[in-house]
């Protein structure tokens, strides 16, 4: 009788009086608390029509409640399958289906739009809010406090996040029980977290980072979060002193170093800034701890396989690297064409193994073999090294892959959306330095013979279709796109001739 995630992260705090998150209003929500939500959503869910195995989809606003229906879906045994809030209607109808969810949470701002979509895919739609309320929270309102947590193993599903393709399709990552607890296990003896820390949390929790990593670590810890419901510079200036460690993608770090408040007293006691999911400007590295003397600890990981590699908290923190692999983790690098290894030193594909690497793309057998070898190895798609002293770089990517802000956009997503436009020939997109978001989006287009190109109904039309942060925050419009000789177009040319466009002042 047992649910490992379950007994580890949630169950064995069910009596602890001791703070678990501290909202941006003051209040403070204990374990126990927290757990007697969770306990009368998980009624909720299996009242709902969900059977362990089923999946249960979300896109709902940070809350605590949020985090209660992650908890409650790991007690009921059935899938947590979390959305970014910024998808649209279009996007979801995808999601929804290709998972085939039982259950759908939504916004009640959102009900209207996804009521159809729900229905045609024979999912049932229920609503939860920030402030905890809606359908979902009225059908858990009187259902008891406590839950017989469903007997799990470790290799039983426990969420799916969906990440983009390089063809445009989403791939459902299948992550299990024992992928994500072995992670956070590890993660908490590498960065020595305990019950006396408290995370500055201003991450989304639809991720990897904010959810598997900041939110599974704390609460193996015991400790406690300061749960805020995004990042805000002026937010997080106010309630540093209250945290021990911080999370964040390099947006966070740059905003607080464009901030004067952002100082050595501000953070003099803090334990640890941690950094991923985008790369770290090695600058960005050295302006930390020039400002406050911190070195960010930078590590590597994906929604594939969680984390892989992380810089050492005592030694040295090197910046451009993302330090070592993981107890229990291998990294290997790898000839991109043959597979085999690469001499020391050189550049390669980078390939891990370990108890944190998923399960497979839900009903995708043929780009799960394709990615996932046999002998248990992934292919990332990050190009990188392995130095002497045994530090891993990431050098560049292999995949056509646009990171922004910390969120992955799959360029030929948004360039099938620009090819449907009207006027538009073929479209090419870019990723491109980005003073703020690290490299945000062009979109070169080419109009068709006598054709004119309306940037902006193009833009409106995006904004139905795309997330904001997907949506090209440059329209370009050239005569050609540069092609090789095979008639591949090439972006590295692109990416040269716009790489200045944010960094130039802009026209008026
Ligand atoms: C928001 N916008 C973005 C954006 N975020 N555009 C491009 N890239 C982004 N990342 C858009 C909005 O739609 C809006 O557009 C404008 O920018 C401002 O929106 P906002 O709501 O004010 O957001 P903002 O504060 O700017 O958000 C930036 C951010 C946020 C960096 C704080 O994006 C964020 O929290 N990122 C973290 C992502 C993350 O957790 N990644 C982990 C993935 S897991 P407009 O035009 O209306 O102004 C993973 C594995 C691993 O990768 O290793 O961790
Ligand atoms: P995602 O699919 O959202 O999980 O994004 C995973 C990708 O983010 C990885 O394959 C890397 O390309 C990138 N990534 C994560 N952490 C780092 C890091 N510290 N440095 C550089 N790239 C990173």
């Amino acid at each position: 009788m047992a649910n490992p995630l379950y007994d580890s992260l949630f169950g064995r705090h069910a009596q602890a009086q001791t703070t678990f998150l501290e909202l941006p209003d003051g209040s403070k929500l204990t374990h126990a608390d927290f757990l007697r939500t969770t306990a009368r959503y998980a009624h909720a869910i299996v009242t709902a029509g969900c059977a362990p195995g089923d999946r249960l989809a979300v896109q709902i606003e940070k809350s605590p409640e949020a985090l209660a229906v992650y908890a409650a879906c790991v007690q009921a045994g059935v899938v947590f399958l979390p959305l970014n809030t910024a998808y649209t209607p279009a996007e979801l109808d995808y999601f929804i289906e290709n998972a085939g969810a039982t259950l759908v949470l939504c916004d009640p701002r959102k009900y209207e739009a996804l009521k159809p979509i729900a229905e045609g895919h024979g999912a049932a739609l229920m609503t939860l809010d920030r402030a905890g309320t809606g359908s979902f929270a009225e059908a858990a309102e009187h259902q008891p406090e406590t839950f017989e947590t469903v007997d799990r193993a470790a290799d039983d599903l426990a969420a799916f996040l969906y990440t983009s393709g390089t063809t445009g399709r989403s791939k459902g990552a299948m992550l299990s029980q024992g992928n994500l607890l072995s992670n956070a296990e590890v993660l908490l003896d590498y960065w020595r977290f305990s019950s006396d820390d408290v995370l500055l949390h201003a991450l989304p929790i639809f991720h990897t980072h904010g959810l598997f990593v900041a939110t599974n670590v704390m609460l193996l810890a015991g400790g406690s979060m300061i749960f805020l419901p995004k990042f805000d510079t002026d937010t997080v200036i106010a309630r540093l002193p209250y945290a021990t460690t911080m999370m964040g993608v390099p947006t966070f770090y740059t905003r607080l170093l464009d901030d004067d408040r952002f100082d050595r007293d501000l953070t003099a006691h803090m334990r640890l800034f941690v950094s991923g999911s985008a790369p770290l400007l090695a600058d960005t590295h050295r302006q930390f701890e020039a400002r406050t003397g911190h070195r960010i600890l930078e590590r590597y990981g994906m929604t594939e396989t969680n984390m892989n590699t992380s810089n050492p908290y005592d030694g040295d923190r090197r910046a451009g690297t993302v330090g070592f692999p993981l107890p229990g983790v291998e990294v290997k690098v790898t000839d991109p064409e043959t597979g085999t290894e690469v001499a020391q030193g050189e550049v390669g594909s980078l390939e891990v193994r370990g108890p944190n690497v998923f399960q497979g793309y839900w009903q995708m057998p043929e780009k799960t073999a394709a990615e996932l070898r046999e002998d248990g190895f992934f292919i990332t798609g990050d190009l990188g090294l392995i130095d002497a002293q045994g530090y891993v770089q990431i050098v560049g990517r292999g995949k056509d892959l646009i990171i922004s802000g910390g969120y992955n956009i799959y360029p030929k997503e948004v360039e099938l959306a620009l090819d449907e436009q009207p006027g538009v020939l073929e479209s090419a997109v870019i990723g491109v330095p980005h003073p703020d978001f690290g490299e945000s989006v062009v979109g070169v287009l080419v109009p068709e013979p006598h054709a004119e190109i309306n940037t902006e109904s193009i833009g409106r039309d995006l904004g139905e279709k795309l997330a904001r942060f997907k949506q090209p925050k440059k329209l370009v419009v050239v005569d050609s796109l540069p092609r090789n000789t095979m008639g591949k177009v090439q972006k590295n040319v692109l990416r040269d001739t716009y790489a200045t466009v944010f960094s130039e002042p802009v026209e008026s």
